[in-house]
């Protein structure tokens, strides 16, 4: 039994024999009924006390069942009703601490006259507020209901594209190898023509002249090499013998090497200082002014040979058919007004005759009875080759455009991009504004933001948009996820990190960008109003009933 004199500082409630369902939450209320022996069981079941040890601000039960109304037991929570307003709980720990607080308007976890009760200043308060936050809500997730519209045209139109371009892709795969297929054709019979171009005795011969003048060139070089060497050997003779052997052998070679080489004779050269002999530049010019006299008749002199001959012998010898091919048969197509038949025709028959003679042209051709075309064959073939590459490009772009396509229209319904309802889509790319100090900072949802000074200056990325709340504890699909969203990467800060934003979204009725600060360096809070997250009034979950 508890001595009386220890209940005095006890709460009044409990003085004056305290409601036993004071600080029961409602659901549990039915639960707190004594038995008919007068006892009561815990809660939990582990226990049966008296009835009276109900809300005595002693803790009997293991799970503090018995103190729904005293701060008595840890761990447990007290609910104030707040007539007028919503009932609300708060952890027991907090009742009868001398603060009144605030979700208990009541003041009913004090004990009482300690707080007073403002519940139906508070509840008058909230219903005004909610009542606006409805009245935003309802013309809000009208205008949303117009962006899921456009999201559902959108998939409608992007299905449509992906219909017409799968068929379009089958059609032009078709044409492309259709196209592939004449290329390659026109490229052999191209190929086949210009072997039988190949075989015309003036290429036979213009090759065999070009291989003559090549092998002659080869030996050319050995036997100027071979002249070099020997020059080297009678120098060396001529500067190196003794006249005093009078060996005459010796001086009549070097006698005639002098003669042969335009040189002085070695007795009348005054050596230089490094045994060099004075006048052997002379030499050298006397002997090349006699290989220019020699050569210069048919203008290839020695240092034509030199520079030209090369470039002589690398010439594309079958472009040059091609081209003399060309070159010969053109005046043939300007015909004869001897030999052109339409002359001698009265007009109304002429498109008869052309016709007749493409046809019967044709037929020669097909039956190798004449040679033709050859001539334009390689253009042909060129042509088919840019028809199908043509095709080819086209078709790959209608791939590109299908497979676009089809990437969009999964991103539409999709809760990690446009929204379960798609509601976002409309918003793509939807740009932002708003001036704030030196400067303007726009955002285009789902892309990028900037901030563009307005004195002139570097516009810097703030960066592109990477995803939507990534906190751990929010799901997407769940309105929390769309409440925020992050663009990160932005153009780095000197001496710091990349700039970044994170965007906060709320209900409203326009798209705009209500403020920007600029939280730590280089890290930016936009805080912004859309009317795609404004849920129409029955989708709001956990919301809190009036009581
Ligand atoms: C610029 C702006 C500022 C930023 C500084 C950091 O002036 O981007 O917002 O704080 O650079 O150096």
């Amino acid at each position: 039994m508890i001595p009386w004199l220890l209940l005095l500082p006890f709460p009044l409630q409990v003085l004056a024999g305290v409601d036993k369902t004071f600080g029961v939450r409602p659901e549990l209320v039915s639960k707190y009924v004594p038995s008919a022996s007068g006892n009561w069981r815990c809660l939990d079941g582990s226990k049966e006390i008296p009835w009276a040890f109900v809300n005595d601000d002693s803790c009997d039960c293991p799970d503090g069942s018995d103190e729904p109304g005293t701060g008595a037991c840890p761990d447990t929570v007290f609910y104030c009703q707040n007539k007028g307003h919503i009932g609300a709980t708060i952890p027991s720990s907090r009742v009868n601490d001398g603060l009144c607080e605030p979700e208990c308007c009541d003041g009913s976890d004090e004990r009482s006259g300690i707080c007073k009760d403002i519940c139906q200043e508070v509840g008058e308060e909230y219903r005004k507020k909610r009542d606006e936050e409805r009245k935003l809500r309802k013309t809000g997730s009208k205008i949303r209901s117009t962006y899921i519209e456009f999201a559902h045209k959108e998939k409608k139109r992007l299905e449509a594209l992906i219909e017409t371009s799968n068929k379009d892709i089958e059609v032009q795969e078709k044409e492309v190898a259709r196209l592939r297929d004449i290329a390659d054709r026109t490229e052999s019979i191209s190929k086949a023509a210009l072997e039988h171009k190949q075989q015309s005795p003036l290429y036979v011969s213009l090759l065999e002249h070009s291989n003559a003048l090549a092998a002659l060139q080869r030996e050319h070089k050995k036997h100027l090499e071979r002249e070099t060497a020997l020059g080297e050997i009678l120098n060396t003779l001529r500067s190196g013998y003794n006249p005093n052997y009078q060996d005459m052998a010796v001086l009549e070679a070097v006698r005639g090497w002098e003669e042969l080489a335009g040189l002085p004779h070695i007795n009348d050269v005054v050596k230089g200082s490094d045994g060099t002999d004075t006048d052997s530049k002379d030499d050298a010019t006397n002997k090349e002014e006699k290989t220019d006299d020699e050569t210069e008749e048919d203008g290839w002199t020695a240092d034509r040979l030199a520079n030209e001959l090369d470039t002589l012998l690398r010439t594309d010898y079958v472009s040059l058919l091609l081209e003399h091919d060309e070159h010969v048969q053109a005046p043939h197509h300007e015909g004869s007004i001897l030999f052109d038949l339409t002359s001698y025709l009265p007009d109304s028959v002429i498109p008869q005759y052309e016709e007749f003679k493409d046809t019967l042209v044709s037929w020669l051709r097909t039956f190798g009875i004449i040679r033709g075309g050859d001539d334009t064959s390689a253009a042909d073939s060129t042509h088919a080759r840019q028809a199908f590459t043509d095709a080819e490009s086209a078709l790959k772009s209608v791939k590109d455009e299908n497979k676009k396509a089809k990437e969009d229209v999964a991103e539409l319904f999709n809760i990690h991009g446009f929204g379960r309802d798609g509601e976002w889509k409309k918003l793509d790319n939807y740009c932002l504004r708003k001036t704030v100090g030196d400067y303007t900072y726009e955002l285009c949802l789902f892309n990028e933001a900037r901030q563009i000074p307005r004195n002139g200056g570097s516009t810097f990325s703030l960066g592109r948009f990477e995803s939507w709340n990534p906190a751990e504890n929010v799901q997407p699909g769940e309105p929390a996820y769309y409440q925020k969203q992050m663009y990160k990467h932005g153009t780095r800060c000197w001496n710091g990190p990349e700039r970044n934003v994170v965007l906060l979204l709320s209900c409203g009725l326009e798209n705009a960008l209500l403020s920007v600060t600029e939280l730590e360096k280089c890290e930016y809070q936009f805080v912004a109003t859309t009317p795609a997250l404004c849920l129409p009034l029955d989708e709001e979950k956990g919301s809190r009933d009036e009581l």
